[in-house]
């Protein structure tokens, strides 16, 4: 037993240096010291011996469970010190090495003039107002001076929701409720999305952005209207640009006008940019129409005011020289990168 005893010692020193990770160590400690394990075999067989032997063997016994159980813990720490060191090594981080960079993300073409136009009247101490896209009839139409049936209808090709709503063919439902919940002054802007029943083309969208604005005061009049745009065409497209207004008619406001910016590529010669006009037209604008503010319960004796639209797809088209409208909404990266 004694002869029994050494070999295992032995041999569990040896295999000691077999073992490379916590699941081999376990598997070793129930190999020699588990219930069925061979230092366990030889203790529980010590009834067998004779009175004089069984101390001697039994602290025999003991001696090598002990040592078995010391080297298990020494393996054991050293193991996790093996694992601690790897663990260092996989995680070093070198933190001088450069940064893996991200593509940055950008504003749509779109949302950048937006943003300077807003810039541009917030400067001239206006507001910023945002509103439903969906619209009743009266907002969109009847409270614009125009009544049903009235032939200014059938140009904005409405998307009807029901008899008497509809998708907004305009912003200026914002400066209706603008001036019925706010006494004048009023220097408002109301950008925002607009529907038209519109077949798609490289000009043309079922939805589009607008950006309309309004003032309201006493004594405001063309000159304050044309000052104010000129001031905004320049900001937009650089100090030396030449605008310059034409008649036209709008429901919505009398007299009416469109303005026009001298063509930037050819300096009013004519050329493929402005259809050989020389001319590009920018926005449609006039005096607020007395029906209009009467209908919003101001009194056109006392108060007078300008209006004015324009097209935010048309504007930027030529501000970039953009000849497909479509590209705005296709979110194509070759082409929204070049901004
Ligand atoms: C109120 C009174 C008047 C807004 C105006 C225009 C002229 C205009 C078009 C430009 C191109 C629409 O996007 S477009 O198709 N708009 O020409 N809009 S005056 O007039 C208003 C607005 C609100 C209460």
């Amino acid at each position: 037993m004694k002869a029994a005893l050494q070999a295992i010692q032995q041999q569990a020193t040896q295999e000691l240096e077999q073992i490379h990770d916590a699941k081999e160590l376990e598997n070793y400690r129930v190999k020699y010291l588990g219930k069925k394990g061979e230092v366990t075999a030889i203790l529980k067989q010590m009834g067998k011996l004779s009175p004089e032997e069984r101390p001697i063997i039994g602290q025999l016994a003991n001696q090598v469970r002990e040592e078995i159980e010391a080297m298990i813990a020494r393996k054991g720490e050293a193991l996790k010190a093996e694992l601690l060191e790897q663990q260092l090594l996989a995680e070093k981080l070198d933190v001088t090495m450069p940064g893996a960079r991200r593509p940055l993300g950008k504003k749509h073409p779109l949302t950048q003039v937006l943003d300077e136009i807003k810039e541009i009247f917030l400067g001239m101490g206006f507001d910023v107002a945002q509103g439903p896209e969906v619209e009743t009839d009266y907002y969109n139409f009847e409270a614009l001076n125009i009544p049903k049936g009235h032939p200014a209808r059938d140009t904005q090709d409405t998307f009807y929701i029901s008899d008497n709503v509809v998708l907004r063919t305009q912003t200026s439902s914002m400066q209706i409720r603008t001036m019925e919940q706010k006494k004048p002054p009023i220097r408002v802007i109301a950008p925002g999305r607009v529907y038209r029943s519109d077949a798609v083309d490289a000009t043309h969208s079922p939805l589009f952005h607008q950006v309309e604005g309004l003032v309201v005061d006493k004594g405001v009049t063309m000159s304050d209207l044309k000052g104010t745009l000129e001031i905004v065409a320049k900001r937009l497209f650089g100090e030396d640009v030449k605008v310059r207004f034409r008649p036209h008619h709008f429901n919505f406001t009398e007299p009416s006008a469109e303005m026009d910016i001298m063509c930037f590529h050819c300096q009013g010669e004519g050329c493929r940019l402005c259809k050989g006009e020389g001319w590009i037209e920018i926005l449609g604008c006039g005096m607020v129409h007395p029906n209009v503010l009467s209908i919003c319960g101001i009194d056109p004796e006392e108060y007078s005011g300008f209006a004015f639209g324009m097209g935010l797809e048309r504007l930027v088209m030529r501000r970039f020289n953009i000849d497909d409208l479509r590209l705005f909404y296709e979110n194509d990266l070759r082409f929204l990168d070049q901004f």
